[in-house]
């Protein structure tokens, strides 16, 4: 079971608490559903109170609404059921969730993305039907640009939705020029990235990168411990990985292309939904210029290096009208440095 008993609550909660809460659940299990989505499901009872809180289990599993009613039994009749997808509507490998959210005497549910999957959509028109209260697009755009969005993207195009990473000085230095790079961006931001490896698919990084700086790119606990969820680790480019790479094991997988479009085909056959592009320079650039990069994570450290390792090389605009804009998400403080999250406008 994927629930989450430390999300109840003993007071009464509003629908934008519910959501953040339900928002929560669905991170918590990001990662380990794909190809199916990972939703979050918080059902509150006729007070308000949460008494339900589950992610998707793994594909196969059992959705979330099932798990938070489960949880909630008798106290979801009369309640509100808050999702981050539309409920589905179709005999999959489970039941529908409508037909389990009716049956559970739940009144109102409140979602914030209709399910693009035309084989579990009709959700909410069907909960209309049986009289039950349907609040649509609730929170939508933080759930769409945010942790559902590889999701969304794959459900689109089949192709892997590409995340560049970055971490960088003010001035757009990501090592210094001998290459060390360890103190640029502090130890929460550090702490951050390792946390989202944990929740992505697959890693990748250039061969250069690889022979440069040797890096693990497993995702690590500050103790050093390792993360349950371990993302696959892709080299993209043609020269051979050294046999004594830290990099190589069981999680390792080299991609021999400089072609951005081969190495997205690749990853898409591999049935990779949400990827991580860590770098370095010479990657990124290429992601950019083949107008591969869907969001950004750029961590900047308010720092100057003067000179050194640029976060990208390439792609190489002379005019201003050539710029590669992204839409801004969301932007926080780690620490003393800033985390500005970003999609493709
Ligand atoms: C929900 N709640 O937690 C998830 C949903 O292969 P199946 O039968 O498990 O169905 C997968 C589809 O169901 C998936 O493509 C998406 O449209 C929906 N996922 N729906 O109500 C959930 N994970
Ligand atoms: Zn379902």
């Amino acid at each position: 079971m994927a629930v989450f008993p430390d999300l109840l609550t003993a007071t009464p909660l509003s629908d934008a608490a519910a959501m953040r809460l339900a928002i929560e659940a669905g991170q918590r299990v990001r990662g380990t559903t794909y190809p199916n989505p990972p939703v979050g499901c918080v059902v509150l009872d006729a007070a308000g109170i949460a008494v339900g809180a589950a992610g998707t289990q793994p594909a196969g599993g059992l959705h979330a609404e099932p798990q938070a009613l489960a949880m909630a039994g008798q106290r979801a009749r009369g309640g509100t059921a808050v999702v981050t997808l539309e409920p589905c509507n179709h005999q999959g490998r489970t039941p529908p969730c409508t037909a389990a959210l009716h049956r559970a005497g739940v009144a109102r549910v409140v979602f914030a993305v209709s399910d693009p999957n035309p084989v579990a959509a009709g959700g909410s028109a069907w909960l209309q039907q049986q009289g039950i209260e349907v609040v649509a697009d609730y929170s939508r755009p933080e759930v769409a640009d945010g942790y559902l969005r590889p999701w969304l993207h794959w459900q689109r195009t089949r192709r892997p939705h590409i995340t560049l990473k970055t971490a960088a000085t003010v001035d757009g230095f990501a090592a210094a020029t001998d290459r060390t790079s360890q103190w640029i961006t502090g130890a929460e931001a550090r702490g951050r990235v390792h946390a989202d490896r944990s929740r992505r698919q697959a890693i990748v990084v250039g061969t250069g990168t690889v022979a440069a700086d040797d890096p693990r790119l497993s995702a690590r606990y500050d103790s050093g411990e390792l993360y349950d969820n371990q993302p696959l680790r892709i080299v993209v480019g043609r020269t051979e990985v050294s046999q004594e790479a830290r990099i190589r094991g069981e999680n390792f997988r080299q991609i021999r292309t400089h072609d951005i479009g081969v190495a997205l085909e690749v990853m898409a056959d591999m049935g990779l939904i949400d990827v991580l592009v860590e770098g370095g320079p010479r990657l990124a650039g290429a992601f950019l210029q083949a107008g591969a990069v869907d969001a950004i994570e750029s961590y900047v450290a308010p720092a100057f290096l003067g000179s050194g390792l640029p976060v990208t090389a390439g792609p190489e605009h002379t005019s201003i009208t050539d710029i590669t804009r992204f839409r801004t998400v969301s932007v926080e403080q780690l620490g003393a440095d800033v985390l500005i999250r970003a999609v493709r406008s």
